[in-house]
């Protein structure tokens, strides 16, 4: 399998219980590289760009709101097959229906206060890893 890049967040509801190191742990165990990483304060009109695909869905104004409330840490992921060995390890969106191990079944608080956000496919991965880094904060 080819060695693919990933966009990953850490979510609000995480960094503010403090889960930061516990969740990249998990990434780390499963043969993800961090290559690159930082914390930031979303407003909402970056969440609201971010997540421009779920505009016409019901949850999206509290999605912005949730997003812009506390700090994120977003982070590029490196690995064969990162994007979904990345989502493997996340879990399914809601924590109700996680597999066992997964960051969302151990961490996530429910569907919206899930924990962490990972691309779900080449495009995306492409297009979040360039909303967020510049080619130069990409070191590998
Ligand atoms: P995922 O790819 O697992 O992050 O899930 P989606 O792209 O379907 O949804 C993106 C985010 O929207 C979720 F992480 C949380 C939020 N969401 C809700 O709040 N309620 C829902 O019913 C579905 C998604």
């Amino acid at each position: 399998m080819a060695i693919e890049r990933t966009l990953s967040i850490i979510k609000p509801d995480a960094t503010k219980r403090n889960l930061t190191g516990k969740i990249v742990a998990k990434f780390e165990d499963a043969g993800l590289r961090v290559v690159a990483s930082k914390r930031i304060a979303l407003t909402t009109a970056t969440a609201g760009e971010f997540y421009a695909e779920h505009k016409e869905r019901g949850f999206y104004g509290e999605l912005v709101e949730y997003m812009a409330s506390e700090p994120v840490v977003v982070q590029v992921l490196e690995g064969e097959g990162a994007i979904a060995k990345n989502r493997e390890v996340m879990g399914a969106t809601d924590p109700a229906q996680a597999d066992a191990g997964t960051i969302r079944k151990e961490f996530a608080l429910s569907k919206g206060e899930n924990s962490v956000h990972g691309s779900d496919s080449a495009a995306s991965a492409a297009r979040e890893i360039a909303f967020f880094f510049s080619g130069l904060e990409l070191v590998g």
